[in-house]
């Protein structure tokens, strides 16, 4: 009886839960954070983390999760780096009586009970905050009205990457004069970034009245190549990005930046009391969705020492 009574804490004293989990990489500040959001968390929850950096590819997910449910884990969690091609792995899991948390991206599977929840933000709804912000702001246009986008995309097939666009494309389709003029990935990183906003700057020149980046650390980069050739960033070409990470601060801070839609990497606390949870076969949200704000440079100084990432 005195079992059974136990909280879910008291039982994981008695024997630390296990968990494997599969990061997608180091891509970004934003990760970084992630990943000691979820370490920090685990240690403090007394949780056995094993945990795997993917590197941005698919097959090395998929083989941590193999590995994971070969060493008979509590709980299997990780961050899908692209949204398809998990239904085999995750019937595996399935099939081994090991419950899966999915935090960050979402996967696309046709049996939605191969994972428990999804821990993470709504990457349509901030796509949507950054078009909102944009139609609401952009000072930058050319001679006849039009706003000439360049869309700097995230890893293509990632869950961020597809809706951070449609989000956008979705509000900014209410004003014609707003156009996307070139889209391209640049894969999240800050090296990418400012290699494709190179090739922007070749093709259009000063014809780019905006750059609207899926993440904070491609704008950073982006910046590097706007200025090196010659132009100001964030006064000749408005910036929108996302994650709100502290160099976007501080790019804001200089007046680089225009705006950063907020994007919690902190899910660690979050994970680490569903994991426990789920364990302890108490019911848990099918979505648990991070709350989250839009920060324009007019607040950045203001804002800049509340930041945790
Ligand atoms: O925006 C980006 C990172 O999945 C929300 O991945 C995450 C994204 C984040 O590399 O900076």
């Amino acid at each position: 009886l005195a079992a059974c009574a136990a909280s879910p804490l008291t039982a994981l004293a008695a024997k630390p839960l296990v968990i494997g989990f599969s990061q997608v990489g180091a891509e970004s500040e934003w990760r970084t954070a992630n990943t000691v959001s979820i370490k920090d968390a685990a240690r403090k929850a007394g949780v056995t983390l094993k945990f795997a950096d993917a590197q941005q590819k698919q097959e090395n997910q998929v083989k941590a999760i193999r590995s994971f449910i070969a060493q008979k884990v509590d709980v299997i969690a990780f961050s899908p780096v692209v949204e398809s091609g998990w239904d085999t792995v995750l019937r595996e899991a399935k099939a081994a009586k090991i419950p899966v948390i999915l935090t960050d991206r979402a996967v696309s599977v046709t049996d939605d009970t191969l994972y428990v929840t999804f821990i993470g933000s709504d990457f349509v709804e901030e796509g949507r905050r950054a078009g909102k912000w944009l139609l609401e702001h952009a000072k930058n246009a050319a001679p006849d009205g039009t706003v000439n986008i360049v869309e700097l995309q995230g890893t293509v097939g990632s869950a961020p990457a597809i809706d951070r666009k449609k989000g956008f494309e979705e509000v900014i389709a209410a004003n014609p004069k707003f156009k996307i003029i070139r889209s391209q990935t640049g894969d999240f990183t800050r090296a990418k970034g400012k290699e494709v906003m190179e090739a922007f700057l070749k093709a259009e020149g000063k014809k780019i009245n905006v750059l609207y980046a899926h993440n904070d650390d491609m704008a950073i980069g982006a910046i590097q190549a706007i200025e090196e050739a010659g132009l100001k960033p964030g006064v000749d070409i408005t910036i929108v990005s996302i994650d709100g990470v502290k160099g976007a601060f501080e790019a804001m801070m200089a007046g680089k930046l225009n705006v950063t839609v907020e994007c919690s990497p902190l899910l660690g606390p979050q994970l680490m009391q569903i994991a426990a949870d789920v364990v302890a076969a108490k019911p848990v949200p099918k979505r648990i969705t991070t709350q989250e704000g839009v920060f324009p440079a007019e607040i950045a100084a203001r804002e800049f020492p509340n930041r945790k990432y």
